[in-house]
């Protein structure tokens, strides 16, 4: 049979077919498996065979149109977060907690890497004051001006929350963002269902909701569907290098103008990105883009 993952905790996938749920393991170990902390993702289309009514085993992984990777710092694999997506919604907040502008850049980084459109919300905005909002359109207008949709939001006193459902509405999302800045409280509001299934699964297998593996598709109320993952502080990209970084940034327009053809724009002469500091790229993005880069080994 053929089905999609729709959840993932440890080894045990969540597995919908024709509309109904499956608990399957996986028995695959094919040699993709070795460089790859976990095999199989929310998002993954597979071939299981039914055991009994409700289990059954994944055999395989159909080709995935694309996934995001990290690199997983334990063991230093490539850690999937999930695949066959849309777009990624990186949700921020600008105050309880701070996202910092790089981890924001980091994520545009890697979803133009994989082929994922950005999106930017910025949620709490209803704990800010006016001086706080001032300064966050002023970040909000920094990608704007490089056509990456940015919004603010409140999650939890409903602002602007149909806004974003347009954004949304018909297409498969993925959230990024740090823990505690509002997955949980936005995939409430949006989603048929409430999430309250996270907590019992993460009791069940004794660990804490922080530490665990785990993904899990949701149906949108309007259509579409968002996929949570584990809030995560920071990351390193897998296999992104050092020369591809700069075509991952929009606003390099300018970068065939450098004296050098290899140029990474860090401090060679002639360097026209540096050149277009304050014009056509921002100093922040471009700060970013110095310390990414310095990440990459
Ligand atoms: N003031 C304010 N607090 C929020 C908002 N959205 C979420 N929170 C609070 O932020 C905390 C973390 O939210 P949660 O949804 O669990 O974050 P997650 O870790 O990203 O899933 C909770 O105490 C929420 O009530 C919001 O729009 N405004
Ligand atoms: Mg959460
Ligand atoms: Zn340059």
């Amino acid at each position: 049979m053929i089905g999609l993952v729709i959840k993932s905790v440890g080894n045990l996938y969540t597995v919908k077919s024709d509309n109904l749920l499956y608990k399957c393991n996986y028995r695959g170990k094919n040699k993709l498996d070795n460089n790859f902390s976990n095999p199989i993702v929310s998002g993954d289309e597979v071939e299981f065979d039914l055991i009994d009514k409700e289990n059954g085993i994944i055999d395989r992984v159909l080709e995935r149109t694309n996934c995001f990777i990290k690199r997983s710092l334990k063991d230093k694999k490539a850690h999937i977060i999930a695949s066959n997506v849309d777009q990624a919604l990186i949700i921020a907040s600008f105050k309880n907690p701070y996202t910092k502008l790089n981890f924001i850049d980091k994520c545009i980084a890697g979803s133009f890497y994989y082929n994922i459109s950005p999106i930017i919300v910025f949620n709490k905005v209803d704990s800010l004051s006016n001086r706080e909002i001032k300064k966050l359109d002023d970040i909000i207008k920094i990608y704007n001006e490089i056509n990456i949709k940015a919004l603010k939001i409140s999650a939890k006193k409903n602002l602007y929350i149909e806004e974003l459902e347009y954004i949304l509405k018909g297409k498969k999302t993925l959230l990024l963002g740090n823990s505690g800045v509002g997955k949980s409280t936005l995939i409430n509001k949006i989603s048929k269902v409430s999430n309250q299934k996270t907590d019992v699964l993460s009791s069940k297998t004794g660990r804490g909701k922080q530490t665990t593996t785990f993904s899990e598709i949701f149906e949108i109320d309007i259509s579409g569907t968002v996929t949570d993952t584990p809030g995560f502080k920071d990351f390193y990209f897998f296999d992104i290098d050092k020369s591809s970084l700069q075509f991952l940034y929009p606003e390099f327009k300018m970068r065939d103008k450098c004296k050098f053809k290899n140029c990474l724009h860090k401090d060679e002469p002639g360097c026209s990105i540096k050149e277009s500091l304050g014009i056509e790229v921002n100093e922040k993005r471009y700060n970013n883009y110095l310390s990414i880069l310095s990440e990459i080994t």
